[in-house]
């Protein structure tokens, strides 16, 4: 937020990258937290002119610079699509040549521990716990209700889903995706582009 001449303190706006049910669980978030406004929604897949939770379809990817050019500055990555790492990776690339920022979204509801790194881009959903000397990477996903205990690492790109539990030192490479209400007990390895089912039960390093 910054403030205008009357001291008062104004929204900074944001873009929501992608307008499906991920987009929308962000824009809530967005709408709670008070940080930012949402300026509006690019996906070329949707009408431009039409709405998705209340706010704008902007048009496609080539929006972009334009609007960074009226004044927007932050962008965030509304995909949340299993396996879209090249999708996601490409889009911020772009997204960083025009200029936007990636700030970290969280819901207000989510618990962090004060020394925890989030990296820019990544999104902390609605009743996540984060606990001390946990350290995520950008453009995560830390899904609605997940637990990441104690000195948790978590790489970029990796979507931890709703529910899931990572007990403490677990460390999650890159383009991870952990599935919702697994438990990966304290400690264990999961390299780089792994996938994990819903429900397991992580017991031995993965990779
Ligand atoms: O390069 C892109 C791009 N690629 C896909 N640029 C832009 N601007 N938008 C892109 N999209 C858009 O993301 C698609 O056109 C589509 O409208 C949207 C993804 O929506 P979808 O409904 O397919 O999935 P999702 O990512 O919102 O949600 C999935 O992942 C979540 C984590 C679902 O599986 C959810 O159930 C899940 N919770």
């Amino acid at each position: 937020m910054r403030g205008d001449k009357k001291g008062v303190c104004m929204r900074e706006n944001i873009i929501v990258i992608g307008g499906g049910g991920h987009a929308r669980v962000i824009i809530d978030a967005i709408g709670n937290e008070g940080a930012f406004t949402v300026k509006g929604i690019v996906d070329p897949a949707i009408s431009k002119g039409s709405k998705v939770a209340g706010v704008d379809v902007l048009g496609g990817d080539e929006v972009l610079k334009e609007l960074y050019s009226s004044g927007v500055r932050h962008a965030i990555i509304g995909i949340g699509t299993v396996g879209q790492y090249e999708a996601k990776k490409e889009i911020c690339k772009k997204l960083k040549s025009c200029g936007f920022m990636l700030p970290v979204v969280r819901h207000p509801s989510s618990v962090i521990a004060a020394d925890a790194v989030i990296g820019a881009g990544s999104f902390i959903a609605a009743g996540v716990v984060i606990n001390p000397g946990v350290v995520i990477g950008e453009n995560a996903i830390i899904n609605t209700h997940a637990s990441i205990d104690h000195d948790c690492q978590i790489g970029d790109y990796a979507h931890i889903a709703p529910g899931a539990i990572l007990c403490g030192g677990v460390k999650v490479g890159h383009e991870v995706h952990i599935g919702a209400g697994a438990v990966v007990v304290q400690n264990m390895q999961i390299t780089d582009k792994a996938f994990v089912k819903a429900g397991c039960l992580v017991a031995k390093d993965i990779g």
